[in-house]
């Protein structure tokens, strides 16, 4: 049994690896989120008082980090302003709490002597054309484009240095684009399928080919705690499932899987400096951990998070209208 403090654990990712955790391990979990926009008790209900505990407040506060690391075994930093749009209306949180808060975190493991796994993105690598027979892997060049992607590339490179120059025992991880339940609908998945719940066409930014590498939450979770257990101190592991879909045919399936004509889906405005192309080459991690995804079919885990999202309205319902009035105003 170990203790792991679990940032933003009330977020996507992290509420599911909570829940992962607690399924598949014996490990008790103490959750520290600052309950932002993204960030929902809701999303943590029906776990067990004894085994998991929530702590609301900001990885930059270097006092709480402190006192909550001291009591740790093991940190695993999920904490993180995640949307893409959000920072090129304002980039500023994004600077705080990605960089400032890995720079907290990673000060007080270095203090502790703790165990860190620094959870990550493929968008430090920047995109791919889409006829490049490459994909991303530990060794390529890091090129983010947006002021989201530079601040996960820039509390990566504070890991490293922070392993290099002061012996932090940490692991990182960066994955492709994640689905399933408990997503905000501000995301591409979660979005169209709550519109067509409320009769509103599925939005796509552009053409609608660009393209993202799906894998399911529950298989990202698993790699996370295989390389928390397996992974070699120091070392990078890309998470990926080989689920590469262009969004037009994301957006047909989901319309497909709900009872409407494919293409039932409206063009507005695409994203400034949009990136094309993402597609992660795993072969490290299923190489040296033996990890491999359990969700082999995207058509059948995309219909369950369907079934999540109608099952589930009280959970989204909230913060639906807040969000789609922040995408009107430009046009998305
Ligand atoms: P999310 O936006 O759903 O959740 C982020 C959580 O962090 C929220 O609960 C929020 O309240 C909390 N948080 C934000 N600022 C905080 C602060 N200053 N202090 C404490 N808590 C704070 O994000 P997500 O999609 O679950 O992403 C989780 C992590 O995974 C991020 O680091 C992200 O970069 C990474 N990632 C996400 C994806 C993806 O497809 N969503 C893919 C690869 C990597
Ligand atoms: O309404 C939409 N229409 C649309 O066409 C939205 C919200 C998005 N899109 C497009 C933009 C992207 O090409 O869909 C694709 C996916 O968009 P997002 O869900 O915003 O994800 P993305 O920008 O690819 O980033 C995601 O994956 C990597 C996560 O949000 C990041 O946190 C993660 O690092």
């Amino acid at each position: 049994m170990a203790v792991y403090v679990v940032t933003g654990g009330a977020g996507f990712i992290g509420s599911n690896f909570v829940r992962w955790v607690v399924s598949n391990t014996d490990h008790r979990v103490v959750v520290l989120d600052k309950l932002t926009y993204a960030g929902h008790k809701a999303s943590l209900a029906g776990l067990p008082e004894n085994r998991v505990s929530l702590v609301v407040g900001d990885v930059c506060d270097a006092e709480l980090v402190d006192k909550l690391v001291a009591d740790a075994d093991v940190v695993v930093h999920f904490a993180a302003e995640s949307h893409n749009d959000n920072s090129l209306n304002d980039p500023w949180p994004f600077v705080s709490t990605n960089l400032i808060g890995t720079y907290t975190l990673l000060e007080a493991v270095r203090r502790h002597g703790k165990r860190y796994h620094h959870i990550s993105t493929d968008e430090v690598y920047g995109d791919l054309e889409l006829d490049d027979p490459e994909r991303f892997s530990e060794s390529t060049p890091y090129n983010p484009s947006s002021p989201y992607s530079s601040t996960k590339a820039g509390s990566d490179l504070l890991v490293r240095a922070w392993v290099r120059s002061f012996g932090v025992q940490a692991t990182l991880s960066n994955c492709s684009n994640n689905y399933g339940p408990y997503q905000h609908v501000e995301k591409f998945i979660p979005r169209q399928i709550t519109n067509l719940i409320d009769g509103i066409r599925p939005k796509l930014y552009g053409a609608g080919l660009n393209v993202r590498d799906w894998i399911h939450v529950d298989d990202h979770n698993a790699a996370v705690e295989t390389i928390i257990t397996k992974g070699a101190i120091g070392e990078t592991y890309l998470i990926g499932a080989d689920g590469e879909q262009n969004n037009k045919s994301v957006v047909e399936l989901i319309l497909t899987l709900m009872g409407h004509q494919a293409d039932d889906y409206e063009h507005v405005n695409d994203r400034p400096g949009h990136d094309l192309r993402y597609a992660i080459d795993a072969s490290k991690l299923r190489e040296e951990l033996g990890w491999t995804p359990q969700y082999t079919s995207f058509r059948d885990g995309l219909a369950a998070t369907i079934d999540w999202y109608r099952a589930n309205e009280d959970w989204w319902r909230p913060m639906k209208a807040a969000t789609e009035a922040k995408y009107a105003k430009t046009g998305q």
